[in-house]
């Protein structure tokens, strides 16, 4: 199969930004009391920051206000950005990086569909500010996965149709949104197994063999 572009997900896909905000999460979680632990957070995987907030707060004995919960987003996000602030190109495997040369050496467009409000911050870090030809993020979007608003955006960057677009995804919500925009997908880490995914990559490195 051949494709013209792919279009990758950022956070658990292009680096692991979603460790951190798992780490970020957690402090907020623990500091009002509310149960919190890996599995709920695989729930939060491409889904936007406020409506992960309210993932959250279904485990929360007590109801708050639209102001406290803004206050609670603000507070994950600051937290989040600390972490971060830690990251360097050091944070991009090599395998990533050596992965996305290949294709690109190929002749295969690179994008980025992120529901991230934070991807321009991440991509700097990680020393691909410059790198990819379409970036669409949480900036530029009103429904963020599993609506495919997001990756139609990139590939309209691109000016390609989603039929010459592979995505790329870690999140059963990011699979969806992909299949929902009549993308192929390839899924990975914890969307390995899911079933509407045209491709199933045990590693990035195996993006070579498939584009
Ligand atoms: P932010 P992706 C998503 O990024 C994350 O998977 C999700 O956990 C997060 O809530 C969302 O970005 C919003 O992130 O708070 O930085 O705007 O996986 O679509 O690259
Ligand atoms: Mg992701």
């Amino acid at each position: 199969m051949s494709y013209k572009a792919i279009i990758f997900d950022l956070d658990g896909v292009i680096c692991s930004t979603d460790e951190y905000h798992y780490q970020a999460w957690k402090t907020l979680a623990d500091r009002l009391g509310i149960p919190f632990d890996r599995t709920i957070n695989n729930r939060l995987r491409g889904v936007s920051r406020m409506e992960s907030l309210e993932i959250i707060l279904e485990k929360a004995e007590q109801a708050y206000t639209a102001e406290e919960k803004a206050a609670f987003a603000e507070e994950k996000n600051n937290l989040y950005r600390e972490l971060l602030h830690q990251m360097s190109t050091a944070d991009l495997s090599d395998e990533v990086r050596d992965t996305l040369n290949a294709l690109r050496a190929k002749g295969v467009r690179v994008a980025i569909g992120s529901s991230s409000k934070n991807t321009p911050f991440i991509l700097e870090r990680i020393g691909l500010g410059n790198f990819f030809e379409a970036v669409a993020d949480g900036n530029c979007i009103t429904h963020s996965k599993p609506h495919p608003e997001v990756f139609l955006k990139a590939a309209a960057m691109l000016g390609l149709d989603p039929a010459d677009c592979l995505v790329v995804e870690d999140a059963h919500a990011g699979v969806e949104a992909a299949v929902a925009g009549g993308f192929d997908c390839a899924a990975m880490g914890d969307a390995y197994s899911d079933e509407r995914a045209r491709w199933h990559l045990n590693s990035f490195g195996e993006l070579n063999g498939i584009a």
